[in-house]
């Protein structure tokens, strides 16, 4: 099917659609209602937006929808009716117009997870409260010096970010360039798995998370990839797959592996690292991106994409202080090993062999200033994360930095929980953990920081002046008060 005619579809779809989005935003209630009517599996297909001539240019909005997801209903919030929403595309230097309308019956905004875009105005502006029945344009240029790698977006309107994205709201935004034009990467097929838990009740309405989200954050045990169910990808011996995973659970971390393959890391949430790094296993934290490529070296078969018990109290600590996945540990269901999606194998192609060399990532120049940032939880009006002691407040600056200096920031976890660490508009390099350094160079927007761990981050404030925010990737945490506002400030004002 070509593009075009795929989005005719969609608009047919949307069109036919929209009498039953009114009907959910008469609605009182702030779950999505079970009142709403549509029922398409049509709305498991992904719609794609990619840029022409320079522009990415589309209409998008949030609403409640009634979706199929294997054999039971699931009432969600979407975007154009879609979850995941739309996978949007373009390149270095183009313009992004996104018009985005709320037809949600509670406030809400974008985030552009990642990208290098200015926090302001009509960029990535997590300040914005765009309320129900209300919308805003969004516009921005991506520039020509950004890298190529896995983004995406998601509502960030304080309080109510764990909820939305739970509930369904997120799509990925993929920026092509010189990682895509490496010829062995050209070569590869390519999948996107967007990874992402679920739960459901009966009535197929997502529920209040309790009293356990307080602490773990909000944890679902469907594990849907692609908004689906272990979907299946059919791979042809002898090729080379490309797989661009997000985690965009807002509190699950997984733990992937691939049965008899090993999984090629090829870039991280910046874009491309150096070379290769063939792993057994991969952790993804809340909102973190990796890509992977495959060889398809076995014959038949089928071969599952497990995810395995990770426990964000432990996190990478050796040996883990609350062993057994106790009551920091998260839900029981947690501690189960489950298959992601399923390769399936069919027919045979001629053997494309890996890169061996990808893209130099420079290192950034010594920093003019290190800070500290120490998390931790309290008790305020029930559990509340903090940042250095602090809860988040909109109407306070917490660290205010010069455009075009380089900062280290050590990231202290005093607490009980991993909590990853994410800061927008700027990406950064881990220079060391626990005093020890990496075991490869990458570019990172997140960076989980176990109990008992320091980590230090490097990063250069470029191009853009403005707030913006930092926070903690475990959404629930982040709604609860771990974040805070950074001001980047013009330098000729320091
Ligand atoms: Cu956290």
């Amino acid at each position: 099917m070509s593009r075009a005619m795929r989005y005719l579809k969609r608009r047919d779809f949307l069109n036919l659609s929209l009498g039953a989005t009114t009907a959910v935003l008469v609605s009182q209630c702030s779950r999505v209602s079970s009142r709403s009517a549509v029922s398409n599996a049509e709305t498991n297909t992904t719609q794609f937006y990619r840029s022409e001539d320079g522009l990415l240019s589309l209409d998008l909005d949030a609403s409640a929808q009634q979706l199929r997801l294997g054999n039971r209903t699931a009432n969600v919030l979407t975007y154009n009716s879609q979850m995941p929403g739309p996978q949007l595309e373009a390149r270095p230097g183009d313009t992004v117009q996104i018009r985005f309308a709320n037809r949600l019956n509670q406030p809400t905004n974008l985030h552009f997870h990642g990208l290098h875009i200015p926090p302001t105005g009509t960029g990535d502006n997590v300040f914005l409260e765009i309320s129900p029945g209300g919308s805003h344009t969004y516009e921005f240029q991506i520039p020509e010096n950004h890298p190529a790698g896995t983004f995406w977006y998601h509502p960030h309107y304080h309080g109510l970010v764990a909820e939305q994205l739970f509930a369904g709201l997120l799509g990925l935004f993929i920026v092509r360039g010189a990682l895509d034009d490496i010829p062995e990467v050209k070569a590869a097929k390519e999948t996107t798995l967007v990874l992402k838990d679920l739960a459901l009740d009966r009535r197929g309405n997502i529920p209040n998370p309790g009293h356990m989200a307080q602490m773990t954050g909000r944890i679902g045990d469907l594990l849907l990839a692609n908004g689906q169910l272990n979907p299946e990808i059919k791979v042809t011996q002898g090729e080379l797959r490309r797989l661009r995973l997000l985690n965009a659970s807002p509190s699950r971390f997984f733990q992937l592996s691939l049965e008899e393959h090993p999984l090629f890391l090829i870039a991280t949430d910046g874009g491309a690292i150096s070379a290769p790094v063939e792993l057994d296993n991969l952790v993804l934290a809340p909102g973190e991106r990796a890509e992977v490529l495959i060889r398809a070296t076995q014959t038949s078969g089928q071969y599952r994409l497990f995810n395995t018990p990770f426990n964000p109290a432990q996190g990478m600590m050796s040996g883990g202080m609350m062993g057994g996945g106790g009551m920091m540990g998260g839900p029981s269901r947690q501690r189960r090993t489950e298959t992601v999606t399923t390769l399936t194998y069919s027919g045979t192609t001629t053997e494309t062999p890996l890169p061996t060399a990808l893209l130099p990532i420079a290192p950034l120049p010594e920093p003019q200033r290190v800070r500290q940032f120490t998390l931790n939880h309290g008790m305020g009006r029930g559990m509340v994360f903090l940042i250095n002691g602090q809860v988040f407040d909109h109407n306070r600056i917490d660290t205010q930095v010069a455009l075009n200096t380089v900062e280290d920031w050590e990231i202290i976890n005093t607490g009980t929980m991993t909590h990853p660490f994410h800061v927008h508009i700027n990406k950064f390099q881990v220079i060391s953990r626990n005093g020890q350094s990496e075991p490869y160079a990458a570019w990172k927007d997140v960076v989980s920081v176990s109990p008992g761990e320091r980590v230090r981050i490097r990063m250069a404030f470029q191009d853009y002046t403005g707030k913006t925010v930092y926070h903690c990737h475990v959404l629930d945490h982040e709604d609860r008060g771990m974040m805070g506002i950074l001001d980047i400030q013009p330098t000729a004002h320091q």
